[in-house]
């Protein structure tokens, strides 16, 4: 494998673009600028390519999304030769995949490893950004794109004697490369989101006896993970631009059927029918078995019973089944896709304990203290999640016009123009960003839709020669109005979830991701460029006075 480190270590400090994360946003949008001429340089913190599969490397890491649509589609080639093996792959496939994809566009000599970011500063005199990373080094650039990931900055809960603690504390997002042997230890798990689901499972047929401290129970659809049937991929293959196509125009950017529009409109018989062969089918599809989960409580209440009656069906335990039993809305937090995980909780080495109202106080060297009681452990896994959507960006110093501070002005929620770009950060760009669709989406569509908005959008630029775009405050305004106008029609947006971030401690409560679907949100940027970019102030090259929806391509 090439060490792109050192071809980037030649390549000087200046450079057209710098785009911050070596994730399939990053990479895709390297390979991007690069095929429009320009100089680029890739920072990323982590030492290969791949973001979130890069990093979360926990036992039993995968994919939560059918992988043959949950891969890029803007190579028809990459797309014909890759072969995935499996409905859900591993960390390590999808991980094998970005190197591939890294190899095959020649991507790394552009990538810089181990270089977090911590600051990124907007000149008006210079008309750039200068970016810096933690050991010192400072690279400038016209335009700064930050493809940081919606799910990145990692959330560790501040328990007190954590530091104290005799045995080894892991997060599920920092996975020592060479993995962790649990063999004959006493294991806990803090946290039941989908890294807990996934690894509890893996952990506990090696561990000696494992402890999962659940706050929260989720909903746990099977993944029915297979390997996939070689004839079923060369017709996938076969047909990829439709059904890649259909994928698009549906409201998450992933195609899976409607069962009907509202799960009160039919009997129980027939609606426990659906549910009954979308449980048997596996998989996310399950939340579109009828469209009225997010507007009808009694729509909600009957997926939610039936999936409880299969906690209990699966765990023998009566106690244990209730308290995994989910109280809160279905689909209110990210729905799960499980391997086992309810049947892991029938073993004899495995413990449930509820840390929803009985909290945990502290951490002592010998264990984690709940109350009165202690349970000695000899390590500790935190599947406790991340600064979603905000954190990663919030982690860098990022100064805009006049020295603002994108912290300071995020302090009470995220504010941007349609998740793309930031008023008073001239020349950034962020993938996936905080009022886009995103996390809600199939991600990797997403990413390819806002890389081709940018790449399109610098050409426009570059054409007509204008070096200099900002988003308008009253744009941007109107649409972070919209975005939560539209959340406030869903019930999604009333109950806790890092959606709207009431997982970190002292986070403001304000739904991130646009609701309104993924063909509403592309159709929405296809208008403002038809518009001449409504809503978008540009400067010329040799003249930086603004132009108010400067030009009309
Ligand atoms: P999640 O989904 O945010 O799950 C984190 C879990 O950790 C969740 O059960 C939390 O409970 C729990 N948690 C967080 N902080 C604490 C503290 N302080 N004490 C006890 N329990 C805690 O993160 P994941 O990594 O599992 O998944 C993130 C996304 O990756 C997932 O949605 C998929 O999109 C892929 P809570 O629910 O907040 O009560």
């Amino acid at each position: 494998m090439t060490n792109a480190n050192d071809n980037a270590a030649g390549a000087g400090t200046d450079f057209d673009a710098i785009v911050v994360g070596a994730g399939f946003a990053g990479m895709y949008m390297l390979h991007r600028l690069r095929g429009q001429g320009m100089r680029v340089r890739v920072l990323e913190a982590g030492s290969s390519v791949g973001g979130t599969w890069y990093w979360n490397r926990y036992p039993g890491a995968r994919v939560d999304t059918e992988t043959m649509f949950y891969s890029y589609q803007f190579s028809s080639e990459l797309e014909q030769e890759w072969e995935w093996t499996e409905r859900y792959p591993s960390q390590q496939e999808l991980h094998a995949y970005a190197r591939h994809v890294a190899d095959r566009f020649g991507l790394w000599p552009d990538i810089q490893f181990e270089s977090p970011v911590v600051k990124s500063t907007w000149s008006e005199n210079r008309q750039n950004w200068t970016v810096e990373t933690a050991d010192g080094t400072s690279l400038t650039a016209r335009y700064c794109v930050m493809a940081t990931g919606c799910l990145s900055a990692v959330n560790t809960p501040t328990y007190k004697g954590l530091e104290d603690f005799s045995g080894s504390v892991y997060h599920t997002a920092r996975w020592p490369e060479d993995g962790v042997d649990f063999s004959g230890l006493r294991v806990a798990v803090i946290g039941t989101g989908s890294s807990g689901v996934q690894s509890i499972p893996v952990i506990a047929e090696q561990a000696k006896h494992l402890t999962v401290f659940q706050r929260t129970g989720n909903y746990v659809i099977p993944a029915h993970n297979r390997a996939l049937d070689p004839e079923k991929v060369a017709e996938i293959k076969a047909n990829y631009p439709a059904l890649r196509a259909k994928a698009r125009a549906s409201f998450s950017g992933n195609y899976f059927p409607v069962g009907g529009p509202s799960a009160m409109a039919v009997s129980e018989d027939e609606r426990n029918r659906e549910y009954e062969s979308r449980w048997q089918e596996g998989g996310l599809a399950f939340m579109a078995a009828y469209a009225d989960f997010m507007t009808s409580e009694e729509a909600n209440e009957t997926a939610s019973e039936f999936i409880r009656n299969k906690i209990r069906g699966i765990v023998k335990d009566p106690t244990m089944a209730e308290l995994l039993a989910p109280k809160q809305l279905f689909m209110c937090k990210r729905l799960c896709v499980g391997t086992d995980y309810y049947e892991t909780y029938n073993r004899d080495n495995v413990t449930l304990v509820d840390v929803s109202e009985t909290v945990i106080d502290e951490i002592l060297p010998e264990g984690i203290r709940v109350g009165e009681t202690v349970y000695d452990v000899d390590a500790i896994v935190l599947a406790t999640g991340f600064d979603a959507m905000t954190g990663a960006l919030k982690r860098i110093d990022i100064r805009g016009v006049d020295n603002a501070s994108l912290r300071d002005l995020w302090e009470d929620g995220p504010r941007a123009y349609l998740g793309l770009a930031i008023s008073k950060f001239p020349n950034l760009f962020m993938i996936t960003g905080p009022g886009s669709p995103s996390v809600l989406t199939n991600m990797i569509p997403s990413i390819e839709q806002h890389v081709d908005w940018i790449t399109d959008c610098l050409a426009d630029m570059r054409a007509r020669g204008m070096s200099r775009i900002e988003p308008e405050p009253d744009a941007q305004e109107a649409w972070v109005a919209h975005v939560n106008e539209i959340a406030d029609l869903s019930m999604r947006s009333t109950c806790s979830s890092w959606y709207l971030g009431s997982n970190v401690d002292g986070k403001p409560r304000v739904f991130m991701p646009y609701i309104g679907g993924f063909p509403a949100y592309v159709r929405k940027c296809e208008e403002v460029v038809e518009a001449g970019y409504a809503g978008f102030s540009f400067a010329e090259h040799a003249n930086h006075s603004f132009m108010r929806c400067g030009y009309r391509p």
